[in-house]
Parts: C-alpha cells; sequence; structure tokens
C-alpha cells in the first residue's frame, strides 16, 4: 500500500461553532499513522465550492450544498499515510450524522445531513488528488522530512 494524500475540511457550520481542536484532535486519534501536512482556513467561493462539487451538480440538493459550503471559512488540510483516503473516510463515518456509527466524527460533531461537519474525499480513483489540487493549487505543504511527526503538531496548534 503506497502512501497517499487526501483533502479533508472542517466545514463552515463546525467551524465556526468551535469545533475544529475537537475535530482534529479525533482526526489524529483516528489516524494515528498519518499526518496533517497543509492546512489553511479561507472561505470558499462558489466557482470554488461548484468545482469542488462537481459531481453532485444534477442532485435536488446541491444550490443548499453550495450554500452552506460557501457560508464562511473552512479549514482545509491535507492528511497523508498510507491507505490514508479511506482510512478517513472510516473516521468521518457515515454523511447523514444520524447514521454514523458511534466514535466517529460526524456521529460526534454533525447535526444532520446537511451540516456533517467535515468534509473528506472520496475513495474513486483520483477524487483525493483532484481535491488537493484544486484547494492546495500551490501546493503548500510541510515538506516531509518530518518523522517526528511535527507538522502534525503545528497543525493542531494552528487550529
Ligand atoms: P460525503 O460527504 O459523505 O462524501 P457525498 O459526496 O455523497 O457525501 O455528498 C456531499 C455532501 O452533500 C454531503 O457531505 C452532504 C451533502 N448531501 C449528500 N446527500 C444529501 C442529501 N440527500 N440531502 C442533503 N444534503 C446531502
Ligand atoms: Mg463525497
Amino acid at each position: 500500500m503506497t502512501t497517499q494524500q487526501t483533502f479533508l475540511a472542517i466545514k463552515p457550520e463546525a467551524y465556526s461553532r468551535g469545533d475544529a481542536t475537537g475535530i482534529i484532535t479525533m482526526l489524529s486519534k483516528l489516524l494515528p499513522d498519518a499526518k496533517c501536512v497543509a492546512m489553511k482556513s479561507y472561505q470558499p467561493s462558489e466557482a470554488l465550492a461548484k468545482e469542488h462539487y462537481a459531481a453532485l451538480s444534477d442532485k435536488p440538493f446541491f444550490p443548499e450544498l453550495i450554500e452552506s459550503f460557501t457560508a464562511g471559512s473552512i479549514l482545509g488540510m491535507v492528511w497523508e499515510g498510507t491507505n490514508v483516503v479511506e482510512k478517513a473516510r472510516e473516521a468521518m463515518g457515515a454523511t447523514d450524522p444520524v447514521a454514523a456509527a458511534e466514535g466517529t466524527i460526524r456521529k460526534q460533531y454533525g447535526k444532520h445531513i446537511g451540516d456533517n461537519a467535515i468534509h473528506g474525499s472520496d475513495t474513486d480513483p483520483g477524487s483525493a488528488e483532484r481535491e488537493v489540487k484544486i484547494h492546495f493549487p500551490e501546493g503548500e505543504f510541510n515538506e516531509i522530512a518530518d518523522p517526528a511527526g511535527k507538522s502534525q503538531e503545528l497543525c493542531q496548534a494552528a487550529a
């Protein structure tokens, strides 16, 4: 299994509730072998949100989805590790917080399907790479000469 990157984002509603520290703490516990290599806070433009969620553009909830993702700042992150795309999906839990398992982030911090606290790239081939490029086009990563996982501590400290 090779090292992968995935794009994770604390969504506007959860970020504005002050849930970032708690969610990052859960990510660190649930993804002990992965590390956060990039983090920034920004309010997605409508164009960015539409590009990010392009695969869902024909869904009836698409307008609300774009409105919600652009409503305030998100905390966008890149996490890196073995099989991290799938592991992060497990840590997040089901899309609908009501259906999410105990111990998952969406169970703890999600309110309902339209306010489910965290985004994580899908496991479809190419999905995570596409999202990392969209959100971090300059490749603003901590360079990984980082066996002690210092970048993860820095990301936590920044939250
Ligand atoms: P996920 O975020 O678990 O990958 P997704 O990619 O299918 O789920 O959908 C993206 C987001 O769209 C999801 O986090 C919340 C919203 N969403 C999905 N299904 C929805 C629905 N039936 N009603 C309202 N919002 C929905
Ligand atoms: Mg998805």
